[in-house]
C-alpha cells in the first residue's frame, strides 16, 4: 500500500487530497497542528477509528515550523510522497504576521526537503505552490515560463518555497514538483476567502443573520476553479517519470464583482451597483436594500489586479481538465451554504 503524508490536511485542498488519495488505495497520514479549538471539521468523516472504519486517515502533531516534528514523522511512517500544503495561506494576513508567515511557508518547504534529503531521497515531493508569485503581471495569460513578481509577504514567502523546489531537485536529484496553482474554492473554502465570504454573506442575509456584506477591492480579477478538481493535478504531478513544474487552471477570469452579481442571481436577486470607489454600495435592483458595501478595511497594501491561467501544458502532459466551472462552482458554494 502507498503511504502518503500531507501537511495542511485540515485546510480545505488537504481534505480533498486525503479523500482523493483513499479512493486510490493510499495510507494517508496527516500533519495536525496544536489548536485551542478543534479544527479537524473538514476531514472529521476520515479520521481513523473515530467512526470504526480501519483504512481511514492517521493524525499526528507537528508543525512546518518545528524541523524534529517533521523528520521524526519521515523518519518513522516513511511515506512515499509528501504533500506540502501547509501554510499560513491568507495574502491580507500575511501584511500583518510577515515573519510567521515566511517561516512556515518558506522555511517550512526548506524543513520537508532537506528532511527527504536526509532520511530517503526517494521520497516524492509535491509544493503548493500559488499564481501569487505571478503578482504584477509581467504576461497574460500566464504560463510556467511567465516572469514572477509577487507582491505580498505570502507570495515572496512561496517564491522561496518554489526556488528551493527546483533548487533540491537539481542539486540532490529528489522528485520534487512545484505545482502552480490557481485560485481554487468550494464549499469547504475558509470562510474569510472572497468566495466564501460572499457564499456565507448571501446565506447568512437570507437568513436574517447579516445585513450586508463588507468587500474590498472588487474589480480584481481571478482564475477560479473547484479545489476537488485541482488536487487529481496534484497526484498526477507525482507520478510521471520526471519531476516538473505546472500551472493550474481554468483559463477564465472573472471580477469579484462577476463573482457578486452571480451568486445572488442564484437566489433570484439582481444585484445593481451605485456609487464610485469607496462609495460604491451592491444594491438589490427590486427592494432597494444595500446588500454589498466596500469599506477600506479590506483593500490590501500591494494588490495583485488579474490572474488568468494557460494550462496547456498541464492539459497536455498530466491529461489534466478542470470539471466544474465558474458558474457551476458559484452555485455548489452558495447552495451549500444556505443548506448548512
Ligand atoms: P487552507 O488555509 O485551507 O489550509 C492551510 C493548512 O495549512 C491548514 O491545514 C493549516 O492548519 C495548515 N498550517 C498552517 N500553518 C501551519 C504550520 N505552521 N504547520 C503545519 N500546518 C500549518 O489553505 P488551502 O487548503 O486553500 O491551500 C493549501 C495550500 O495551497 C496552501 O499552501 C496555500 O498557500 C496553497 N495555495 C492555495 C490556493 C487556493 O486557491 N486555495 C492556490 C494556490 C496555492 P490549521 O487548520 O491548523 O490552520
Ligand atoms: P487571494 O484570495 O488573495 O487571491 O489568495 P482572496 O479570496 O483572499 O482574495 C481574492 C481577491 O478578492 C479581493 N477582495 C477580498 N478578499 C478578501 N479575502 N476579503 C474581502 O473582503 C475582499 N474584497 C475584495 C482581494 O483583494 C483579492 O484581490 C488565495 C489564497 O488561497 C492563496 O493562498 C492562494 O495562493 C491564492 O488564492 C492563489
Amino acid at each position: 500500500m502507498k503511504k502518503a503524508l500531507i501537511t495542511g490536511i485540515t485546510g480545505q485542498d488537504g481534505s480533498y487530497l486525503a479523500e482523493f488519495l483513499l479512493d486510490k488505495g493510499y495510507e494517508v497520514h496527516g500533519i495536525v497542528r496544536r489548536c485551542s479549538s478543534l479544527n479537524t471539521q473538514r476531514i472529521d468523516h476520515l479520521i481513523e477509528g473515530k467512526y470504526g472504519n480501519e483504512e481511514k486517515i492517521v493524525l499526528h502533531f507537528g508543525d512546518l515550523s518545528d524541523s524534529n516534528s517533521l523528520n521524526r514523522l519521515i523518519d518513522k511512517f516513511e511515506p512515499c510522497e509528501i504533500y506540502n500544503l501547509g501554510a499560513q495561506s491568507h495574502v491580507q494576513v500575511s501584511f500583518d504576521v510577515p515573519e510567521f508567515t515566511s517561516d512556515v511557508n518558506a522555511l517550512g518547504a526548506l524543513r520537508l526537503l532537506d528532511s527527504i534529503k536526509e532520511v530517503n531521497p526517494k521520497i516524492k515531493y509535491y509544493q503548493a505552490s500559488s499564481s501569487e508569485l505571478f503578482g504584477k503581471v509581467k504576461e497574460t495569460p500566464q504560463t510556467e515560463n511567465t516572469p514572477f513578481n509577487p507582491r505580498s509577504p505570502y507570495a515572496v514567502a512561496k517564491l522561496y518555497a518554489y526556488w528551493i523546489t527546483i533548487n533540491y531537485r537539481e542539486a540532490y536529484q529528489l522528485f520534487a514538483c512545484n505545482g502552480i496553482l490557481f485560485n481554487h474554492e468550494s464549499p469547504r473554502r475558509g470562510k474569510t476567502f472572497v468566495t466564501r465570504k460572499i457564499t456565507t454573506g448571501i446565506s447568512n442575509i437570507l437568513k436574517g443573520k447579516q445585513e450586508k456584506i463588507i468587500l474590498g477591492n472588487i474589480d480584481a480579477k481571478r482564475d477560479w476553479g473547484f479545489a476537488g478538481d485541482y488536487v487529481e493535478a496534484m497526484w498526477l504531478m507525482l507520478q510521471q517519470n520526471e519531476p516538473d513544474d505546472y500551472v493550474v487552471a481554468t483559463g477564465e477570469t472573472h471580477t469579484v464583482r462577476e463573482f457578486c452579481e452571480l451568486a445572488f442571481q442564484h437566489v433570484g436577486i439582481k444585484l445593481v451597483w451605485d456609487g464610485e470607489g469607496i462609495s460604491e454600495k451592491g444594491i438589490d435592483y427590486k427592494t432597494g436594500k444595500e446588500l454589498i458595501s466596500i469599506s477600506n478595511q479590506y483593500f490590501r497594501p500591494t494588490e495583485v489586479d488579474l490572474l488568468l491561467g494557460n494550462a496547456t501544458k498541464t492539459h497536455n502532459k498530466l491529461n489534466w481538465e478542470p470539471k466544474v466551472s465558474f458558474e457551476k462552482l458559484i452555485e455548489m458554494m452558495v447552495d451549500s451554504d444556505i443548506n448548512t
